[in-house]
């Protein structure tokens, strides 16, 4: 399953998004380190149901009337302070919990209500975009500790006669998440000798910050939009690439109020319908979520999840099934499994996917939505439904 990570400072809301995202009991408060270890959970990225293309609804419970949800894992730790690396702060090790993520979503109180440290100060007291920077380089010197912990293996495998340094680092690096294509990418744009007995600090540093980019990439989530200036919101969009504003609190109500049948709500609408008696208190609550919603198109909470899965991995969605007039798997369930792929992924990348049986089996597969056998080269798309055919 795709790994998506919550980092950021203490105190930001990291827990309270964990807490929208899953629906799972878990401590949130006002004071740095309310979480110590990681929550880990289930979540969902939000895609349009290839069902809207046919007549009816394909009923599956990861389906809501055409709204589709994928499962994810999301990660959930400890607050990250200037040095964390170095064991300020929780510690490094926790920085280690993020060593499976495939893409890192940077929580940043957008308010500038609490400062470096997660502790509560003025709102907008404390310049929310040095959190940007400062997650994204304790994360790239984490990684450069890492390499330098086991640089010592690589030059005593250095002189070995049949020494390959891409196979080494790759060795080194695979536990990070990395390719054997990000380390070659990696190496084409670095500067480095050729002996890693030369390699200085700063070559492993450099090393690590590309590797850490590729293999980390980072959304930045401007959370406590609801009582942020406009203004921080809007620099913190000029200060880092892909910058989705949100209101965790908003989404963990609003998902409450929908659990006890008081609001019409899917994670990722942009609006809400309430449609029971509430208090006027409630509903002034309710007033105050809608209109961040409305200036910023949601909660930003499913948005987040989505922009990293589909925006930054650049993933897309398949449906294996084995009927491809149906749509159904072996039991009648119409669209019962989904996939998340790289983009550019094949047929054969989908069968790799269910099980690696079937992908070992492959022969050939068929575009449900054509009725129609295609290439094994073909990339699949987002909604693709495809029958694969295997002789396991
Ligand atoms: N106004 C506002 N407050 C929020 C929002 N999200 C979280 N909070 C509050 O921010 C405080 C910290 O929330 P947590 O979720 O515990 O923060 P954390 O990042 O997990 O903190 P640590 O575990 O200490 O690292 C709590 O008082 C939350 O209620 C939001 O969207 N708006
Ligand atoms: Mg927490």
């Amino acid at each position: 399953m795709l790994s998506i990570a919550l980092a950021g400072k203490p105190n930001a809301g990291k827990s309270t998004f964990y807490k929208a995202a899953t629906m799972a009991d878990v401590d949130v408060g006002n004071y740095p380190f309310t979480t110590i270890d990681a929550n880990r959970g289930v979540s969902h990225v939000r895609t349009e149901c290839p069902c809207l293309d046919r007549e009816e609804r394909c009923g599956d419970d990861d389906c809501r009337d055409g709204k589709r949800y994928v499962p994810v894992e999301l990660i959930d730790v400890a607050g990250l302070v200037p040095g964390a690396h170095e064991g300020r702060g929780l510690g490094n090790q926790f920085l280690d919990e993020l060593t499976n993520a495939d893409v890192i979503l940077n929580v940043v109180d957008a308010s500038g209500g609490t400062n470096e440290e997660g502790e509560p100060v003025e709102v907008g007291e404390h310049d929310p975009v040095e959190d940007v920077d400062f997650v994204e380089t304790e994360m790239d010197l984490w990684l450069a500790s890492i390499v330098d912990r086991n640089w010592e293996s690589v030059e005593r495998q250095s002189r070995s006669p049949d020494f390959d340094l891409d196979e080494a680092l790759l060795d080194l690096l695979a536990g990070v998440g990395a390719s054997e294509l990000d380390v070659a990418r990696t190496l084409r744009e670095l500067d480095y000798p050729e002996d890693p007995i030369a390699w200085t600090d700063d070559h492993r540093e450099a090393l690590a910050r590309q590797i850490r980019q590729r293999t980390k990439p980072i959304v930045v989530v401007a959370n406590k939009a609801d009582v942020a200036p406009e203004d921080n919101v809007e620099r913190l969009r000029e200060a880092a690439e892909l910058v989705v504003p949100a209101t965790a609190d908003g989404e963990l109500a609003l998902r409450k109020a929908a659990e006890a049948g008081a609001v019409d709500y899917d994670p990722g609408d942009p609006d809400f319908d309430i449609v029971a008696d509430v208090s006027d208190q409630q509903r002034q609550g309710l007033d105050r979520i809608r209109d961040v919603m409305a200036e910023y198109g949601g909660t930003g909470v499913q948005q987040a999840m989505d922009a990293a899965v589909y925006d930054l991995l650049d993933h897309v969605t398949a449906y294996p099934v084995q009927n491809d007039t149906k749509w159904t798997d072996g039991q009648g369930n119409v669209l019962p499994d989904a996939h998340l792929l790289p983009r550019g992924s094949t047929p054969k990348d989908l069968a790799y996917a269910v099980h690696s049986d079937i992908g070992d089996g492959y022969t050939h597969a068929v575009d449900a939505r054509e009725n129609r056998r295609i290439s094994d080269e073909t990339e699949l798309e987002e909604g693709a439904v495809v029958k694969i055919i295997s002789e396991n």
